[in-house]
């Protein structure tokens, strides 16, 4: 795969000097051959075009909808479920021998306003979401292999803290200024409508050893204990830094495989500046390939790191651009035309050379 012409030359050259030796398999390949899980997220409106549905099918041996399982994209009001956008993820998945990650049973963000501004009780909000989770599990039982049962329950200006919102405590399901309590709640709702999905917890800045993940694992190591089901850690991974604490990183997902649960990078991208035409430097597209490289090489290390996801998968299409009013970009391993940049041959090198995993 070679790309011709404008950034061309450039992706050309690096190709040349970082690439591992010349090889015709797929990440895909690379993945399977290293028995690890490479996936990525998506989005189910852009599966009619072509160059987007043929690259994730050739490439990824698993997938996770991007938006089309939050609950503003479900349920479009109280009474009914609306999985069309979901289904064609999953049937796509299917079609193409692909795994799929769920993401997410609850959240504080993407709810849709007839649920956020519902002025319900505790008892009415514990009634709406065991029911969401159970509908929504038992819809996909045999079809999703894991779960992100929460998502980011963790606070960010007082990290370890659990984060007020609808579920815990504005008003909660009465399970408020209880810590945890609502979050075991949903994992056993989950565990009891599909008791073979593995069922995961979710959050943003706990990559490394620090006040959050310390929380996270507090939590896991307490559920592990009792009881509670709960079977893996998610770690995003959103990484804008690019020369990050691999020490650190490693020794967390070492520490929670430590507990006898998994470990999934579930959404990772490294973004990096780019200027007025999109484009970042050919520097900076090296060391996004090193980084992209050391995180793959982390998770290979720890054979309870059994999954890698990036968070999409083309510069065309990724929630770095808006987030940033388009000051970053270029954070994931294919270009804006699906040719693969630097960290798509740093990727599957890492995973060529794993002994397996
Ligand atoms: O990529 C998602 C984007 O399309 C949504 O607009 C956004 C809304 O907050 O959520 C993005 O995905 C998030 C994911 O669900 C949870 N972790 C953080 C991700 C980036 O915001």
């Amino acid at each position: 795969m070679v790309r011709p012409a404008s950034r061309g030359c450039v992706y050309l050259a690096l190709l040349t000097l970082f690439a591992p030796p010349a090889s015709q398999h797929t990440l895909r390949d690379a993945a399977d051959h290293a028995h690890l899980l490479f996936g990525t997220a998506v989005r189910a409106q852009r599966l009619s075009e072509a160059a987007y549905a043929s690259t994730l099918a050739r490439e990824f041996n698993l997938l996770e909808p991007e938006d089309a399982m939050k609950w503003e994209t479900l349920r479009p009001d109280p009474k009914s479920f609306d999985f069309s956008q979901a289904d064609r993820i999953v049937d796509f998945a299917i079609a193409h021998g692909m795994k799929v990650r769920g993401h997410t049973l609850v959240w504080h963000r993407q709810n849709p306003p007839w649920l956020a501004e519902g002025h319900y009780t505790p008892a009415q909000l514990a009634e709406i979401l065991e029911k969401h989770i159970k509908t929504v599990v038992r819809h996909y039982r045999g079809r999703v292999f894991a779960w992100d049962v929460i998502n980011e329950a963790l606070d960010e200006p007082v990290l370890g803290s659990l984060r007020s919102t609808l579920w815990y405590d504005q008003p909660g399901i009465g399970s408020a200024q209880k810590g945890t309590a609502y979050i075991e709640r949903c994992f056993r709702w989950a565990h009891e409508a599909d008791p073979e999905a593995l069922l995961f917890y979710n959050e943003a800045e706990a990559e490394t050893m620090n006040p959050k993940s310390d929380a996270v694992y507090a939590m896991v190591q307490d559920f592990r204990r009792r009881g509670v089901p709960l079977d893996g850690v998610g770690l995003e991974m959103h990484i804008s830094n690019l020369h990050p604490d691999m020490a650190s990183i490693s020794a967390n997902i070492g520490r929670f495989t430590a507990l006898g649960v998994q470990v999934h990078i579930t959404e990772l991208d490294v973004s990096l500046a780019v200027g007025a035409n999109g484009d970042p430097t050919p520097e900076d597209l090296r060391l996004q390939a090193e980084v992209y490289r050391q995180i793959a090489t982390a998770c290979l290390s720890h054979p309870g790191c059994t999954a890698i996801q990036t968070w999409g998968f083309t510069d065309k299409y990724s929630w770095i651009g808006s987030h940033s009013r388009g000051k970053q970009g270029a954070a994931l391993p294919f270009d804006r035309d699906y040719f693969p940049k630097p960290a798509y041959e740093a990727l599957r090198g890492a995973l060529e050379q794993s002994k397996g995993h």
